[in-house]
């Protein structure tokens, strides 16, 4: 990591109550079993928080990949930031090629393999399948978050779009939210799910759990089950957000 803040009293980061935010700044990063030594930044994670998925940062230099299988015994999903891998997963032959802005969801079963053509960052969620009796296990999708289609909301003012289809075999949902300069949550939200927020572009105000903070591209914010959450888009140009969230389950 290259960022650096020489006003260590004055960083945007800042943990709440029912969230926290956190500025490239504030990023530490870990070596983690099967990862490049220190390429790796825990954005969540249940280790203190009631995080129920993990979120991690990772960045790579060319040729860098993994000496074990990932995310065994997890549903994985790897959205590129920039850059580019090659991954394979252990089941089957299955292979892809990932570039900056394309996305691959691999099913509770599949560990994987990743190397980095060129030098790339990715943003890797884990998360333990809640399985239903009766509903099936959801399949492989990749894809290009480029290419998703939002749907515009009156109540946030601006779209968002689905990576993973709205399917019930689905226990999380990947999505896009886009907005112009100034648009703003009608509402404020309170839901029992949590979401892994990671800026893409642009910036703005969010409201969390009744503070005000200021957001930009590269945080990373994380929301736990009802935190009261709204964002309003500030500046001229566009801002996004990649927004997990659990979904579909009842909550037990
Ligand atoms: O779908 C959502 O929960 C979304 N509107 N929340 C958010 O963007 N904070
Ligand atoms: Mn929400």
């Amino acid at each position: 990591m290259t960022y650096r803040n020489d006003h260590l009293s004055s960083s945007r980061g800042r943990v709440g109550n029912r969230y926290y935010l956190m500025t490239p700044d504030t990023l530490v990063p870990n070596s983690l079993p099967g990862l490049p030594p220190y390429s790796a930044v825990v954005l969540a994670a249940p280790q203190g928080t009631p995080a129920r998925f993990g979120e991690y940062l990772v960045t790579l230099t060319k040729g860098d990949g993994s000496s074990l299988p990932l995310g065994v015994g997890f549903e994985n999903f790897i959205a590129v930031l920039y850059g580019e891998i090659f991954v394979t997963s252990s089941k089957g032959d299955m292979s892809w090629t990932l570039g900056g802005g394309d996305y691959l969801f691999l099913p509770e079963g599949n560990s994987f393999l990743i190397k980095a053509s060129r030098a790339a960052r990715l943003l890797w969620v884990k998360k333990r399948y809640s399985a239903v009796d009766g509903i099936d296990a959801p399949p492989v999708v990749e894809g290009r978050i480029a290419a998703v289609v939002g749907t515009e909301d009156d109540g946030i003012d601006g779209s968002w779009g689905q990576l993973l289809p709205d399917d019930i075999r689905f226990d999380f949902a990947m999505n896009i939210m886009r907005f112009k300069g100034g648009a703003r949550f009608r509402m404020a939200e309170i839901h029992h799910q949590e979401h892994g927020l990671y800026m893409l572009e642009g910036g703005g105000i969010y409201h969390l759990d009744g503070d005000h903070v200021d957001v930009q591209a590269n945080d990373f914010i994380y929301m736990a089950p009802y935190c009261t959450q709204a964002f309003t888009a500030t500046g001229q140009g566009p801002s996004s957000y990649l927004l997990y969230k659990d979904v579909n389950r009842d909550g037990f």
